[in-house]
């Protein structure tokens, strides 16, 4: 069977757009998730929640496109972390430490400035082979966060245990008002356990204040910026953050 995403690339349909995380002190740009968007022809510009959810295809393609595309758009820029989003099969695969190594190297991407997002249950499923995949992506320097955590089952006990950087709180508990002291109390963990902490899908200056005051390292949402395109982003670094 052909490849939809595949073929979407060969055609130069596939982007990747950026989306700023804003450290919560200086309410600075610390770096940028990377998400993959389509301008579909008939279905106009889409991102993967609508472009993979019926669909039983392999990613595969559309992880490398992003995952260089990202790279080569982040060695452009200033000392600014780019995060990039990994499928748990990816993830499992042995070899993918070196793929990053390749992928950054032929970008230009120093591997201290790529991070890459992956699901809880990534680790959930063969955690001795992603605790193994991860400690040799830290040891390389890649930094490791987990993304949507909190949403349904989360299992905390899992990042005792594991080589992890940062813990990127899902949108759901963000913007639920009476989970704050939950956060305030599972950020207190983290940081003892040296990781950071960043809060998802800020829409409001209420969420934004609710995520300071209970120590969340950075915050990503709506209320600072939506994902804009490469050179939007190139352009507000070049601008200091003003745009036109
Ligand atoms: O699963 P992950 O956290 O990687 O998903 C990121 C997605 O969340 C992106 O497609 C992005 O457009 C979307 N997103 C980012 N910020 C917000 C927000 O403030 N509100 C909502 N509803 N979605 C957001
Ligand atoms: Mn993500």
């Amino acid at each position: 069977m052909t490849n939809a995403l595949a073929k979407a690339i060969a055609a130069g349909e596939m982007d990747v757009w950026y989306q700023p995380q804003i450290e919560s002190t200086t309410l600075r740009i610390a770096g940028f998730e990377a998400l993959a968007r389509w301008n579909h022809p008939e279905r106009g510009c889409i991102g993967p929640a609508e472009f993979l959810d019926q669909s039983e295809e392999s990613i595969e393609d559309l992880a490398a496109f992003v995952l260089a595309r990202a790279c080569s758009d982040a060695a452009l820029w200033p000392d600014l972390m780019v995060g990039v989003n990994v499928a748990p099969h990816q993830f499992a695969h042995s070899p993918f430490p070196d793929d990053i190594a390749a992928i950054a190297g032929a970008a230009g991407l120093p591997l201290d400035r790529l991070e890459l997002e992956i699901l809880e249950n990534a680790a959930l499923e063969n955690p001795d082979a992603a605790r193994a995949v991860m400690v040799r992506l830290r040891e390389m320097g890649v930094r490791i966060a987990i993304d949507d955590f909190g949403q349904g089952h989360s299992h905390e006990f899992l990042l005792l245990d594991l080589p992890v950087s940062k813990i990127k709180l899902a949108r759901s508990i963000v913007i639920d008002p009476t989970a704050s002291d939950w956060i305030a109390e599972f950020v207190g963990m983290a940081h003892a356990l040296g990781m950071e902490i960043t809060a998802e899908g800020v829409e409001t200056q209420a969420q934004a204040k609710a995520m300071q005051a209970a120590g969340c390292d950075y915050m990503q949402g709506f209320y600072f910026a939506r994902p804009s395109p490469g050179r939007d982003v190139v352009r507000a670094i070049v601008g200091g953050g003003a745009n036109t």
